[in-house]
């Protein structure tokens, strides 16, 4: 890659800051393997330590191969730095440990991730943080719940899982304003539909584990952002506080994951506008909840937002959780499991697995309908996707009564 030219996506998703000339003309990054790094002299390696010079001293802190994968990430998502962590989970603990104390306030979207919303509300709580609620899909209630002492606005877009999606611009200008940190879990939408930084956000973090990595294979957390507030993260969330480090041979599995990412994605996205139009037509099928379809919402934002709509489908049925159910027996291809963002198309029950750390009563305070049943798309011929979901929709005896009527 010549530096001078500017180069697309997927381009410097697989070349940014490799030569392989540097590296005995080895084609793919080498994997070091190795904790610890030694010094030319004691002189030398305390220069390191204090940041004076550049280089590597312990991988809980960084890695030559982490490194590569935090910097194509940050190019990606179009920060200046990144920081790869353990987990997504560990990435969203790290940013907020470090930048939240005693007292400071958050303003978070209604709907989160089952982790993420436990760890809110019994991490950050229990620490004497106020974790404050706010329907996001309407800035003017971020500007309504602004007070003080919030440090912190935090949201996902489209979010986990009923697909609510948030206006980055909109919200990023209010809470900065306000003085507030903007944080985006993009883990959803992936820097090839969406790039919250360039919409305003300060921090954008992701569960690696899922587009970002892609096979299923790895689990892992990206943070990226601006460098003072990335080295921030590194050497207090990440390094003193979680450790929650990502792991070299993580890191590997994840360049590789990024090298297909684009590619991987319009796949995605291709075939899950498929899938949701069936889906929306079946007559067992009370609301499909896709951004892409003319019936969300919020089709106009995600159209503005996140063209290519992403390929994670939340939807209701007519029968309600017992017909969900019986419908996610029912699937042959598609695996019954959690995650998402895999090769494989994955279908689970929120109410029970995902977001069983809300209670039924949160649930329902926050959107999260009991009878809803998310849908991951996965990479398999579209035409099996949709051959698999019909059939099992049509065991419902929702489907023969609609066939009876229509
Ligand atoms: C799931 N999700 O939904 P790690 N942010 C978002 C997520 O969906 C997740 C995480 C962070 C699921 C896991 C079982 C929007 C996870 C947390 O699992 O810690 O890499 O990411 O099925």
């Amino acid at each position: 890659m010549n530096p001078q030219r500017p180069a697309g996506f997927a381009t410097r998703a697989i070349h940014l800051g490799y030569d392989p000339m540097q590296n005995q003309g080895a084609l793919t990054p080498p994997l070091h393997l190795t904790s610890t790094f030694a010094f030319d002299s004691a002189e030398a390696g305390a220069a390191i330590f204090a940041g004076q010079t550049p280089g590597h001293f312990y991988s809980r802190v960084s890695n030559p191969t982490t490194d590569l994968l935090e910097r194509r990430a940050a190019d990606l998502e179009g920060a200046e730095a990144g920081l790869a962590l353990a987990s997504g989970m560990g990435a969203i603990t790290a940013v907020m440990w470090t930048f939240l104390a005693p007292g400071d306030e958050i303003v978070t979207d209604k709907t989160l991730y089952g982790c993420t919303f436990a760890f809110f509300h019994h991490g950050l709580a229990k620490f004497g943080i106020t974790v404050t609620h706010a329907d996001m899909t309407d800035p003017e209630a971020v500007r309504a719940a602004l007070s003080p002492r919030t440090r912190i606005v935090y949201f996902e877009t489209p979010a986990n899982p009923n697909m609510r999606l948030v206006d980055i611009e909109a919200v990023s200008q209010i809470a900065k304003a306000h003085g507030a940190r903007v944080v985006v879990d993009n883990t959803y939408a992936t820097p090839v539909l969406t790039r919250p930084i360039e919409r305003g956000a300060d921090i954008v973090v992701h569960s690696a584990t899922k587009y970002l990595g892609g096979h299923g294979d790895l689990v892992g957390g990206i943070a990226v952002g601006s460098a003072e507030d990335m080295t921030q993260v590194r050497l207090c969330g990440m390094k003193d506080m979680t450790g929650a480090v990502m792991a070299p041979f993580t890191a590997m599995l994840a360049l590789r994951g990024l090298k297909t990412l684009k590619l991987r994605m319009e796949q995605h996205c291709r075939s899950a506008m498929a899938v949701a139009r069936m889906l929306e037509a079946h007559p067992a099928v009370a609301e499909v909840h896709y951004p892409g379809l003319e019936s969300f919402p919020q089709h106009a934002l995600a159209a503005r937002q996140m063209p290519g709509f992403g390929a994670m489908i939340a939807f209701e049925l007519k029968g309600g959780l017992e017909a969900g159910r019986a419908m996610m027996n029912a699937m042959e291809l598609v695996r019954r499991a959690v995650s998402l963002g895999d090769t494989e198309s994955l279908i689970q029950h929120p109410a029970s697995m995902t977001h069983s750390t809300y209670t039924a009563e949160e649930r329902a305070a926050h959107g999260i309908c009991e009878g809803l049943i998310r849908l991951s798309v996965g990479l398999e011929d579209v035409e099996d996707i949709v051959a698999d979901l019909a059939r099992a929709l049509n065991t419902l005896p929702q489907a023969q009564a609609g066939r009876a009527a229509a």
